[in-house]
């Protein structure tokens, strides 16, 4: 018996000595990335609810981190997204601009995490123009998709949903989460909204409240661009001029014509009819109701509008249906956030929100993006760990979507490949400000001539200047003092009392596109690209 018990014992300490070596292992997290298409930081309240109120998206900041200043590299859709996937600059993974497909050659960060044991899922908008790689489940929209009655993508074959876009993005992936998900293995969910992107369709549940609704106008709604240079003089994106009163407004394309009013193009009427032209007989009816006295109302206003009562015209109609269109995506990602709560998967589950890139809201008088500026250049993130992260937390770090995949990988226990270009902001999510780097964020956009006629330009933010070059047709320099004046109104560039910012941002800049390994000889082949696509001679 003594030796029996002597044996036992030697076998206990045995087992306890061998689990103090070796701790329990820490359950990989779950990854849930939602992500919707142009939300502004201005319109969720966790940032400013001068607009809207945003409940659902703020229970991810007060439960977690919210990040004041994150921000793309190119603020543009598909470019942003293939960065988020390989963790790189645009230049290099080459998707630069929305025209060309993604080359699928490029590692991305779902098939590093499908590889090591995760399940993976994508739904709603990609904009690559091909298939993503990675992902054991996909259901896409093509291209741009749309609102009412979207088609999707699938590994099977096309389809068509019938529903409201937003609602339905939710409901396939709380589908997968019920049905599809293996729940012995960790999972990263890609939840990709296709709202609040233009033409802004609200669901039909939003229209009657929202339509009623009147806005507070951005201070520079009216901006004369005076103090910045020719590219934000000739950017087609002013809203009394270049946004659409049909399609973007929701006038009748009869009713825009019987008032004479010329739109951009005919493209705005086509637009038109072709979206309203997906409604069901319901659909239609439902719409007609709430727009139809709109139009009534503005065929008695519209001889009598000044310029000046034109564009605050279009600055109400654009915001009450892009916020209308934002409830939904809120109304949704409450409904994801219940799921979670509901199946005891929240504790142990990254949720992020963010957008593709940010989005003028009427300031400079704008709508769309591009612009390293700060509405289009920064873009909202929010994050939520239980498990890691103290709730309430903030940030002011500039962080990029650059830095997800380094972020998702570090999180998953993996060692990320060296030639990711981003910096993991795990020690931002676990209070380890120290050992976070970056003083200087690194932007490049090219999509010129195209959509908007922003010009290609480079440059470095700080958190005090933000320095730029637009080059190609122009060759000209702005400098901007980001703490004292945040509108960014007037370019200090050429103001003698700067020059030694200047010189020293000047050198910044050369250095962090010799880190970033851009360059001028990099510049000219992509506007070759250009050229040999036939987009300009
Ligand atoms: C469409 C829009 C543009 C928008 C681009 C890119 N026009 O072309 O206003 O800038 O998408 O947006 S629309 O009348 O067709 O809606 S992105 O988010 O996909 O980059
Ligand atoms: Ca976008």
């Amino acid at each position: 018996l003594l030796q029996k018990t002597v044996f036992m014992l030697a076998i206990a300490v045995l087992i306890t000595l061998s689990s103090c070596q070796q701790p329990k292992e820490e359950k990989r997290p779950n990854i849930l990335f939602i992500m919707s298409d142009d939300h502004a930081y201005q319109a969720i309240s966790a940032y400013n609810d001068k607009l809207i109120e945003t409940p659902q998206i703020d229970r991810i900041a007060n439960e977690g981190i919210l990040f004041t200043n994150a921000s793309v590299t190119n603020s543009i859709c598909a470019p942003s997204r293939a960065t988020i996937l390989t963790g790189k600059h645009t230049h290099i993974h080459g998707k630069i601009d929305n025209n060309f497909p993604f080359d699928t050659t490029n590692v991305t960060f779902p098939q590093i995490l499908k590889q090591n044991g995760y399940q993976t899922a994508m739904f709603g908008k990609l904009h690559f123009g091909n298939n993503p790689k990675g992902f054991d489940e996909f259901m896409i929209l093509p291209d741009q998709g749309d609102y009412y009655n979207p088609d999707f993508i699938t590994p099977k074959g096309d389809t068509t949903i019938m529903g409201y876009v937003t609602d339905v993005i939710t409901d396939l992936t709380l589908d997968w989460l019920d049905t599809e998900r293996e729940k012995e293995k960790p999972f990263l969910l890609m939840y990709l909204h296709k709202a609040p992107h233009r033409e802004w369709i609200p669901a039909e549940r939003h229209y009657k409240a929202f339509t009623q609704k009147i806005f507070p106008e951005p201070e520079t709604l009216f901006d004369d661009y005076k103090g910045r240079g020719t590219a934000a003089k000739t950017a087609e994106m002013n809203l009394r001029k270049h946004m659409t009163v049909s399609a973007d407004n929701k006038i009748y394309p009869e009713v825009a014509k019987e008032l004479k009013i010329v739109e951009p193009s005919e493209w705005g009427f086509k637009v038109f009819k072709s979206k309203y032209g997906r409604f069901t007989e319901e659909q239609k009816a439902q719409w007609d109701a709430v727009y139809g006295p709109i139009n009534e109302t503005f065929k008695k206003d519209y001889p009598g509008m000044t310029n000046e009562d034109y564009m605050r015209w279009k600055y109400q109609r654009y915001m009450q249906d892009y916020l209308a269109c934002i409830a939904a995506v809120d109304e949704n990602v409450g409904r994801v956030l219940d799921y979670l709560d509901q199946n005891g998967l929240s504790e142990n589950t990254i949720v992020v929100y963010t957008s593709d890139q940010g989005f003028y809201l009427g300031e400079h008088g704008w709508f769309d993006k591009r612009f390293i500026y700060d509405e289009s250049f920064k873009t909202p993130l929010v994050v939520r760990w239980p498990a890691k992260i103290k709730p309430g937390s903030v940030s002011d770090e500039m962080v990029q979507n650059l830095d997800y995949a380094q972020t998702f990988l570090e999180a998953a226990g993996i060692k990320a490949p060296q030639d990711m270009q981003g910096e993991s902001f795990m020690p931002l999510l676990t209070e380890q400000a120290d050992q976070w780097h970056r003083d200087v964020a690194y932007y490049h956009y090219y999509e010129y001539p195209g959509f908007h006629a922003v010009k290609r330009h480079y440059g470095i933010v700080t958190k005090e200047y933000k320095l730029v070059h637009f080059y190609y047709d122009v060759d000209e320099w702005e400098l901007y003092d980001r703490l004292n004046d945040s509108l960014e109104l007037n370019s200090v560039y050429h103001d003698p009392a700067y020059q030694d910012v200047v010189d020293s941002l000047t050198l910044k800049l050369y250095e962090t596109r010799k880190y970033y390994k851009d360059s001028g000889e990099l510049d000219e082949a992509y506007i070759q690209k250009y050229r040999d696509r036939g987009l300009i001679k």
